[in-house]
């Protein structure tokens, strides 16, 4: 069979040349990347009419988060130095990630998860790629510590977003957006959990920038949970709480990063309450037909905010100008599913005939 080149290689081979990759690197590749950037009718009328908004939906990832990126490369490489084993601390996507690659890869995968408050979908993910989970009675900060101290000690390479080929695979989602786009967008917002994809993304517009494919780099705009939200609150959170389980963490491992996106871009690190992740999240659902975790819903949430806020007002003003707005949808829905069943009404049960059905359907 002849394969044509017009099939998707996944991001390191589609962007080999911005990526720290040699002839001997072994590519460990499920074709990640190449995500849809869907319009948003719905959040762009809301923001006004010289406003584009756009969804960037790495839920459909191959392990259905945005991790995928960072993972092809963290393994690729840990292959190449002829490592044995990964290991990583998550909050759920990391370790479905993990698992999938490092089973492609033939390496051993252990994952510390925080006991009682990873998403089934994620669970169950680590768990049939046969990585080695174990839940630890803390949270993710605590598994991470843990992971930190082992890998330092034993021939384990750490695949959490400390590993700088994390970072240089995930800087990939700017490329592809600026690509589709022809330039930056004027904003990207993100959620932030332990702040490695919005470190990540704005290197890669940084390094676009710098070789002149882009124009303009776009403000960052980074939302975390309330209840988790160190960076806004500017001290560690000992016990984060949210209901979006995926950015449940009181100390991010790039601080420093998320603090510089949002400074050097003119952006800012912001929070949203679950209350408003969750309207975010079932709007996204009913009326853009886009499912996604309740984490990703943090970017629609935290863009509804600042347009309410009156964030946007100066644009607004000057009609002449398109204003581009990128959410990044980090995660699908169906990774939470319990989540979503606890948002909505469940199903009515009734009567097997037709009258009751029709009766239901209010015909
Ligand atoms: C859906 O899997 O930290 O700010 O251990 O799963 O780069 O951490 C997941 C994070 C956003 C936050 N959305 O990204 C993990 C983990 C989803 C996520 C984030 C995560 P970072």
């Amino acid at each position: 069979m002849k394969i044509t080149k017009r099939i998707w290689p996944g991001v390191i081979e589609h962007y080999r040349k911005f990526l720290p990759v040699t002839e001997k690197t072994p590519i460990i590749t499920l074709k990640e990347g190449n995500t849809p950037l869907i319009f948003s009718y719905n959040l762009s009328k809301l923001l006004g009419k010289n406003f584009e908004v756009y969804l960037k939906y790495e839920g459909l990832n191959p392990t259905c988060s945005f991790k995928d990126r960072g993972m092809t490369m963290a393994v690729s490489k840990a292959k190449e130095a002829g490592s044995l084993a990964v290991m990583c601390a998550s909050t759920g996507n990391t370790s479905a990630s993990a698992a999938a690659y490092a089973a492609r890869a033939s390496l051993d995968c252990f994952v510390l998860i925080p006991k009682g408050a990873i998403a089934l979908g994620k669970l169950s993910q680590a768990l049939i790629h046969n990585a080695k989970v174990l839940a630890v009675n803390g949270n993710f900060d605590d598994a991470l510590s843990i992971v930190r101290e082992i890998t330092k000690k034993f021939p384990i390479t750490l695949v959490n977003s400390l590993n700088p080929f994390r970072i240089e695979g995930q800087k990939t989602v700017a490329f592809e957006i600026c690509d589709v786009l022809g330039d930056a967008p004027d904003f990207q917002i993100i959620p932030v959990g332990n702040a490695g994809n919005i470190t990540a993304s704005w290197k890669g517009y940084k390094e676009y920038k710098k070789l002149g494919i882009i124009k303009k780099l776009p403000k960052m705009l980074g939302f975390q949970a309330a209840g988790s939200a160190p960076i806004v609150k500017n001290k560690i959170i000992k016990n984060p709480q949210t209901i979006a389980t995926a950015i449940r963490i009181g100390n991010p491992a790039s601080w420093k990063g998320a603090v510089m996106a949002g400074d050097e871009s003119g952006g800012l690190i912001d929070m949203v309450t679950d209350k408003e992740i969750i309207n975010a999240y079932k709007f996204l659902a009913s009326k853009e037909g886009v499912f996604v975790e309740p984490a990703s819903a943090a970017s629609v949430a935290g863009l509804i905010k600042l347009a309410k806020s009156g964030y946007f007002t100066h644009y607004t003003l000057n009609i002449k100008q398109t204003v581009r707005i990128v959410c990044i949808l980090t995660g699908h829905g169906l990774k939470d599913p319990d989540r979503a069943i606890k948002s909505v009404k469940a199903p009515r049960v009734i009567a097997a005939n037709t009258r009751a059905v029709l009766k239901e359907m209010g015909y």
